[in-house]
């Protein structure tokens, strides 16, 4: 299995952590969306990370579809996305919110880093932080301190979308620790777990 994309993307290092949370093997090629466009869209003709190709050849994309299919091959009975019900739902809500966080901190991103100066609307991009802040308080208010992780007592989809969505929250520039202190402190333990100390991207 190989997985497509660097893990500085937030949607890559969704799946890298799930496939280590599962322990599945797998190859990494580290593209970029930006800089390998002709390989990333040699996998994924929208020119997106992440891709994952199975042993079977097929492709996978998308971190969304990825997961789900993770999820369904090597989740058993105690799967990162619950199977039904009110978990279920729970799960999906929390990572609907984070992978949302990470989709309009990039477009900020991508409006400062892909547009001329004199075309930068800044409204737009405080909005796309506004939103991005709104979520992440939304699921900071969520947080049962004493609880182990966010949701169901155990790891699920929900922690790994808010610790990459915190991470780049931070890299945006958020102050995380003041704004929201309960999800910094889980994300900080969760750093500490193999599935996501092994996917840590090297420092730029
Ligand atoms: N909804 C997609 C979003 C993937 C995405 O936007 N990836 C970024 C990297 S962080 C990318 O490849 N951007 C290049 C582009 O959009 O042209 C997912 O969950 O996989």
């Amino acid at each position: 299995m190989m997985l497509i994309g660097v893990n500085r993307s937030p949607y890559t290092r969704r799946v890298a952590i799930t496939l280590q949370a599962y322990d599945v093997a797998f190859e990494q090629r580290d593209l970029s969306g930006f800089a390998d466009r002709a390989e990333v869209r040699a996998s994924n003709p929208l020119g997106r990370i992440p891709a994952l190709v199975l042993d079977s050849g097929e492709t996978l994309i998308d971190s969304g579809a990825i997961v789900d299919h993770l999820d369904e091959t090597y989740g058993g009975d105690r799967p990162l996305t619950p199977a039904a019900g009110a978990d279920r739902r729970a799960v999906l809500k929390v990572a609907a919110l984070m992978m949302g966080a990470c989709d309009k901190g990039l477009q900020a991103a991508y409006t400062r880093n892909h547009t001329p100066a004199e075309k930068i609307h800044q409204p737009w991009i405080d909005d796309c932080n506004a939103q991005v802040t709104n979520a992440l308080a939304a699921v900071d208010a969520m947080i049962d301190p004493s609880a182990p992780y966010l949701l169901l007592g155990r790891l699920t989809q929900a922690d790994i979308a808010a610790f990459v969505a915190e991470r780049l929250a931070r890299g945006i520039g958020l102050d995380t620790d003041a704004a929201m202190p309960r999800l910094r402190t889980l994300t900080r333990k969760l750093a500490t777990e193999f599935p996501f100390s092994s996917t840590e991207p090297p420092a730029t």
